[in-house]
């Protein structure tokens, strides 16, 4: 047993198929095995008015210039702040599907300006640790269900793992590159016992913003 007073907020990033949904579940199970409580989200959260006009977007069936989706995309994640921070402090750790890092990524990937895609997302929580999921793209191609959504496509993914990069880069402090090629129990077990040493560091630590 682990004993915290705040939760953590623990993200998981990288480029599609990088195993991201399915080792954040993983993830969860895993903690809650150590008496921890612990609550799995995932943006874009598709349930509300904002994420089903994400939702269209993504299926192709709306179309919005890449400034209004990229801000659609942000309130997203604001509709939830006073949820996870409610939760964080009452002691849940929080394990989050991609984050403000995807916002950014996916924007700048299609041309718009990096400090531009960074500023809706200052105020949010910042996440404790990123583990940020890489695989070379050829790899994560011949993953199941590649190509149905709008942006599954193989010259796009490069330029978004760029971006991803330049954040690991910039954030390092937090960031944790995980090698996605590996097995999904040996990633789940990086991820895992990552995650026990940063619960057990900032256990004792206010909650920051972005
Ligand atoms: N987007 C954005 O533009 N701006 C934003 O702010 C946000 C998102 C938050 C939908 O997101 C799109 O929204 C996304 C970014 C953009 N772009 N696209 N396309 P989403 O999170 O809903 O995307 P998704 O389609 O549900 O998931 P994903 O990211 O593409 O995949 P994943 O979650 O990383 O992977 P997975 O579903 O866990 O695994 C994929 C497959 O690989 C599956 O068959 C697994 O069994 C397999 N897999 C997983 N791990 C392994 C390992 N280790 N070895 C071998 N095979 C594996
Ligand atoms: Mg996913």
């Amino acid at each position: 047993m682990v004993s915290v007073k705040r939760g953590c907020l623990i993200v998981l990033e990288g480029c599609d198929r990088s195993g991201k949904s399915s080792q954040s579940r993983l993830l969860r199970d895993a903690l809650g095995t150590h008496g921890l409580k612990v609550k799995h989200m995932h943006f874009p959260d598709r349930s509300t008015e904002i994420g089903s006009t994400i939702n269209a977007y993504l299926k192709n069936s709306k179309e919005l210039t890449d400034e209004v989706i990229h801000l659609l995309f942000s309130a997203n994640r604001w509709e939830f702040v006073k949820e996870m921070e409610k939760l964080l402090q009452a002691g849940t750790s929080l394990v989050v599907d991609r984050y403000s890092y995807s916002g950014v990524a996916y924007s700048v990937a299609k041309g718009l300006d990096y400090d531009w895609c960074l500023a809706p997302e200052k105020g949010l929580l910042k996440p404790d640790a990123v583990f940020y999921l890489k695989a070379p793209i050829e790899d994560l191609v011949n993953r199941g269900e590649f190509g149905g959504e709008r942006y599954e496509k193989k010259e796009f993914q490069s330029k978004v793992a760029n971006v991803f990069d330049r954040i690991c880069e910039e954030q390092k402090q937090f960031w944790h590159v995980i090698d996605a090629t590996q097995s999904q129990e040996t990633v789940l077990d990086n991820l895992r016992k990552k995650t026990l040493e940063i619960l057990h560091q900032m256990k004792d630590k206010p909650l920051n913003l972005l």
